[in-house]
Order: structure tokens, then sequence, then C-alpha cells
């Protein structure tokens, strides 16, 4: 086979003359680089799992941002980092008005991780932003060693623990299309074996996997599609439209799976890592008043989830924007619950699922102060695990489910009964008064039930 580029193939990059000699003691020669091996499938993540990789991250304070902000996204890239499989040796933290072009940081500053790569001894150094890919190819070449930034590593994460088809679909789709731009040639590029997929005339290697790419994205694309009909008419099969659906989204490892597990003794998994849930799982529920919902868990949030990723998971994080109320869970025994709590709203802004009625829940109060609840007057304090504040929050819930219908006030003729017991048996009946011809009803509805019985409804929100 024609293995002809051996000099890795610059036409997207603007490669910058980044200067060879940096005081590199010793060359590592073998670094894998994150990107060029890809000759159009997946088989790894970008992370080595064979043992656990040495990393040194990287955390860039810019205008507007606090030195606080970033240590605290670099505390959870490092937990990101151990989830993925690997161990973070060292921080390095840099002040620039805005980043650089070229590296992203400066090159002095990139000068000094080398140094302190080679002290470590690491095998990738992991930047907290997201990274152009001129940027990511400059970086591996002067750290001579992987260079990743935070959405490779959240990528990675998902790719270890998608389990279902749609799942994996999803991870493969965000990860193709974080690749496809930062395909590069490599000396070691993958042998073509003869037939479909080899190059074409005047074809570069290059072209030839970018071309499997985009092909694998588009067949990807289509599966999704096919499974999101399939399903959508499965669950309309299964629920009548009536139902109501409640959603519960939260910050990573806040304790949703549990959430859902103590509220319907569903079996979902529950594990001490991040993204353990990427499937979103829904089950019945009865509130007290008797009317059911139905209750989803699904994928949860960090700060700045990759837009790959939302994008890729899309109909996954439906189930969000499409709630008739959210049940926002916190981890109160966070460091920081307001800045996840942040975190999140920002990711619900991103899925137009901000407009959703919210309760915002504190778990883990079993081993939380209470404090923590002082500034939320709105929040109620649970934990999942010893049960404590379980029968509050159905409560609140049963409430909250309630608000999202409106208030009809109805006439209803004697000779009706029928319509009388179909408001008790799907809506909630406030009030009634007797007059000579009809029964008076202040009722709450849903939009379905109310255009069913709009001959009757004489007035709203009373
Ligand atoms: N102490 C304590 N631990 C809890 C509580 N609820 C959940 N946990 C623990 O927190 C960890 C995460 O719980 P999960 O229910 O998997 O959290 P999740 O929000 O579904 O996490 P992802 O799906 O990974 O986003 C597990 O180790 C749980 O046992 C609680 O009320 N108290
Ligand atoms: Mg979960």
């Amino acid at each position: 086979m024609d293995e002809s580029n051996s000099e890795p193939n610059t036409e997207e990059f603007e490669f910058v003359d980044v200067g060879e000699d940096l005081g590199a003691k010793e060359i590592i020669s073998d670094h894998r680089g994150a990107f060029g091996e890809f000759g159009g499938e997946i088989s790894k993540g970008f992370l080595d799992r064979a043992f656990r990789e040495k990393i040194l991250i990287v955390g860039v304070v810019l205008d507007g941002e606090t030195v606080e902000e970033i240590e605290e996204s670099l505390d959870e890239l490092e937990l990101l980092i151990d989830t993925a499989g690997a161990d973070v040796v060292d921080r390095v933290i840099q002040k620039r008005n805005s980043p650089d072009p070229a590296m992203y940081i400066g090159k002095g500053k990139v000068e000094e991780i080398l140094e302190l790569a080679l002290s470590y001894d690491c095998d990738t150094v992991v930047f907290d932003n997201e990274l152009a890919p001129s940027q990511q190819a400059n970086l591996e070449k002067v750290l001579k060693r992987t260079a990743l930034d935070r959405t490779a590593v959240i990528l990675d994460i998902f790719a270890q623990h998608a389990t279902s088809a749609e799942g994996k679909a999803q991870v493969e789709l965000a990860q193709l299309r974080y690749n496809l731009p930062r395909l590069r040639g490599k000396k070691n590029f993958s042998q073509q074996a003869g037939g479909i997929g080899t190059r074409g005339p005047g074809e570069t290697q290059l072209e030839v996997d970018r071309r499997r790419l985009v092909k694998r994205i588009h067949k990807l694309e289509a599966e999704l599609r096919q499974i999101k009909i399939k399903r959508d008419s499965q669950r309309k099969a299964r629920q009548s439209s009536r139902t109501k659906k409640v959603s519960i989204v939260g910050y990573t490892n806040a304790g949703k799976s549990s959430l859902l597990s103590r509220l319907t003794s569903a079996d979902v998994l529950v594990e001490d890592k991040l993204f353990a849930t990427l499937d979103a799982t829904t089950r019945q529920f009865g509130l007290p008043g008797g009317e059911k919902i139905l209750l989803t868990d699904t994928v949860g949030f960090v700060r700045k989830l990759p837009h790959q990723l939302i994008e890729a998971f899309q109909s996954t994080l439906e189930v969000a924007a499409a709630a008739d109320l959210l049940v926002h869970v916190v981890d109160a025994s966070a460091v920081d619950p307001a800045s996840n709590i942040k975190a999140v709203v920002e990711v619900l802004e991103q899925i137009g699922a901000d407009q959703v009625p919210t309760i915002l829940v504190f778990n883990k109060m079993d081993k939380a102060d209470r404090g923590v609840l002082a500034s939320y007057s709105d929040a109620i304090g649970v934990s999942a695990i010893t049960g404590d504040g379980i029968e509050h929050l159905v409560t609140v819930l049963a409430d909250a489910v309630q608000l999202t219908s409106q208030a009809y006030e109805l006439e209803i003729p004697w000779s009706r009964g029928d319509v009388l017991a179909q408001i008790h048996r799907e809506g909630r009946v406030e009030s009634t008064r007797e007059t000579v011809d009809a029964m008076q009803v202040v009722a709450r509805m849903d939009t379905v039930l109310a255009g069913q019985l709009n001959e009757f409804i004489v007035g709203e929100d009373a």
C-alpha cells in the first residue's frame, strides 16, 4: 500500500512556527497523538486504558473569570479524568486576557508545561478549555505528547458508559463530529485493505479517511432517526397524552437515579461515578391524590457539557424540555452546590428546558449541613439513601404537578353525570356548587381534557 503522506497533512491547519528547541531534554518519540490514528472507526478512546495515564491539567483564567472559578472547574476536570481512568499529577493555571490563537496559552507557558510534563513523565496534557483543532495540533507538536481538552475527556467517559444501542450510537456520533475537523495524516496511518474505501485517483489518505468518517456519521444519524421514530410511536402507544411527565435533572452524581429508585422502587443503576446514567429510564409513579405521573431519570450535567454531546443526545435530553415539570436534584454535600446549580441551569437553557417549572431538591442531606438550604427558600432537603424528606417531596411534587394544569370554571347540566365523573377522574375538582339546572365546578385540567370539555367551560383561571 502506498503510504506516502509521511508528513502530517497541514492543509486545514494553520501551523504556526512554534520553534523546535524549547529546552526539552529528551524527546518522546512515539507519543500517540490524539487524532492521527483514527481511520474512520472509533476503536479506542482518547485516553489509553491499558494503564492509568499520568496527566497534567491546564486551566486558563480569562478576562471576567476568577481564579476560584477556574480552580473549581479544574477540580471537576480532575474528577472527570479520574472517572475516565487516569490520574492527574499536577495542574497549571495561566491568566490571559484572551486565548492565544496558536496554542490557547502563551508560548512561555507551553515551555513551562513541557518541562513539567517531562519531570512527571506524564503521558497527556488536558486543557480545561475547548481547543481548536489547530491549537490542539500545535500543542502536540511542542509538547510531544497527547494534548486533549475537557470535551475529549467527557466523550471518553460517555463512550465507556454507553450500553444501549442508542446510547452507543449517540456517543459515537458525538465522537466522530469531534474528530472530523481534527483528522490529520500520520506516519503510521492505518493500512488500507483493498476494496471499498480505498483511495480513489488523486485522493490523499486524509481525504479517504475524512470521507469514511462522513459516511459513518450519516449512517449513525440515520440509525438514530429510526430509533427515535420507533421510540416515539411506542411511547405514544404506551401513555395517554394526559399523563404528566416529570423529569429528574441535575448535576452528575447528585443522586438522580437513587431518587428515582427511592420513589418508584425502580431497579436503576446507581453508582458513585460521573455519568453512570446515559439512557433515560421512565417509571410510573402514583401521587397521593391518585394521579399517575411518568418520572424519568436521565443523563447528568457538568460544566461546559460539550455541544457535540448535547446535539447527539438531543433525543435523550428532549425528555427534559418536553416535561411538564422538572425535579432538579442537587448534591447538598458538594463543595459548592450553588455553582453546580448554575452549571445545570446553563445546560437547561441550552436544551430549551429553562422555562419548565422546576422543584429544587437538595439530596444527600444525611451528609450535609442543613445550612446549605438557607439561601434557597423553596428548596426541599431529602436523602434518597435514608428516605428522609421524601414524603414531603412527594407532597410538593403532587402540588406542583397540579399547578401545571390550569383551573377552569365549568357548568355541567345535571343530565351529564358522565362528564362530571370524567372531571373527577381525569382532572382535579377544587370546588362545586349546585344550581337548579347545573353543577358549577372549578377544576384543574390539562389542555387535552379542557379541549374535550370545551362546551362546558364558562371561565378560565378561576
Ligand atoms: N450519602 C448519600 N449518598 C447518596 C444519596 N443519594 C445518592 N447517593 C450516592 O451518590 C452516588 C451517585 O448516585 P446516583 O443515583 O448514581 O447519582 P446520579 O445523579 O444518577 O449520577 P449519574 O447518573 O452518574 O449522573 C451513589 O454512590 C449513591 O449511593 C444520599 O441521599 N445520601
Ligand atoms: Mg444516574
